[in-house]
This record gives structure tokens, sequence and C-alpha cells, in this order.
């Protein structure tokens, strides 16, 4: 691919480590001198998308603009880094056919936690909500996650450290010419 941006696509359940991935992935591209951008929930949710909530319909909204903007960074030869919860496996073959129209790399990585480990780290606290049936449509709980059916990379981030799965991702871009 020489040295063209590309889309790395985190996929996976809400508590599953994808943005601990991002920033750390980001940082490492960043230290060998690749521009690198997150979007994630925190920067998208809150202007772009801020008129969409958890329903199916909303959330297949939201990952087809989040695939064009992540499109938009890739052309513009930045690494974007996209990790959003995208549970459904025809809004994510979606986002790889607008990057292949456009010749551009796109790498799906399936950041896979056990939901029982995701639900136990409970971060903010929205599993136990969630189980209260105080939020609605929650990833795993009341809303389906669709398992990557073809995704470049599988990280079982329960066996692995943090490192060692950025290290697999950096082995991956480098093994096919993206950095
Ligand atoms: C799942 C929800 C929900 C519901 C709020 N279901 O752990 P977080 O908090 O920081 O990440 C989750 C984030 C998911 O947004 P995404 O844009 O990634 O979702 S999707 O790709 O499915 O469109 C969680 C929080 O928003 N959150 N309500 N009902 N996650």
């Amino acid at each position: 691919f020489g040295n063209k941006g590309a889309t790395i696509w985190l996929t996976g359940l809400s508590g599953s480590g994808k943005s601990t991935i991002a920033v750390a992935l980001e940082k490492k591209l960043f230290d060998i001198g690749k521009k690198a951008y997150i979007l994630d929930g925190d920067n998208v949710r809150f202007g772009l998308n801020k008129d969409l909530g958890f329903s199916e319909a909303d959330r297949n909204e939201n990952i087809r603009r989040i695939s064009e903007v992540s499109r938009l960074f890739a052309d513009a030869s930045i690494i974007c880094i996209s990790s959003f919860i995208s549970p459904y496996q025809k809004d994510r073959d979606d986002a790889r056919t607008i990057h292949a129209d456009s010749d551009l790399p796109f790498i799906e990585v399936f950041v896979n936690t056990p939901l029982e480990i995701a639900e136990q780290r409970d971060p903010k606290g929205l599993y136990i909500k969630a189980r209260q049936g105080l939020i609605k449509d929650f990833t795993g709980i009341s809303a389906p996650y669709e398992i990557p059916s073809n995704p470049e990379i599988i990280l079982n981030t329960h066996e692995l450290e943090i490192a060692q799965s950025v290290d697999n991702i950096i082995s991956y871009l480098s093994d096919k010419n993206v950095i």
C-alpha cells in the first residue's frame, strides 16, 4: 500500500479495552513518526453524531457517518483509529467497502473480550445499570453484538498485555506495507 493512510477499525463490547488499545497504538505510531488520529464516542457522539442514540437504526447511521469520516482521514494520509462497538456485521462490511472503493486499507480488529470480563470491569457502571433496566438496548445485555466473521486481527485481550495487542497490530501494518 506504500505510505498511504489507512483505517484501523476496533470493534468490541463496551469495556473490552478498545480505547486503551487505541491510545497505546496512537502513541506507538507517533513514536515511529506516523500521523494517527483516534475517532471514538467521546469525539463523535457529542458533535457530529449528537442527534443519534443507541437504537439499531441510530447505530447504523452512527457507523455509516464514522465510516465516511474515517475514509476522509485515511485519504488525507492519516492512520485513522476508529474505536466503536459497531455491533453489526453489515455496518462493518459497509465501512470496509467504502475504503476498498477508494483503494484505502481497512483493517478490522476484533477486540475479543468475554462479556463476563467486560461486565466485571464495568469502568463506567453501565453494565449494572443495564442489568437493572436503567439503560435499554445495551450491547451484550439487551442489544446484540455480532461477532466479526472475518476480521484481519483478533485480540484476545484477556490473554494479552496492552503492549502485545499493540505490537500485534503494528506487525500487521508493517507486513502489509501500511507503515
Ligand atoms: C452500548 C452504550 C449505550 C448502549 C451508552 N449500548 O463504554 P463506553 O460507554 O464509553 O462506550 C459505549 C459507547 C458506545 O458508543 P458507540 O458509538 O461505540 O456504539 S455503536 O458503535 O454501537 O454505535 C458506552 C456508551 O457509548 N453507551 N449507551 N445502550 N453502549
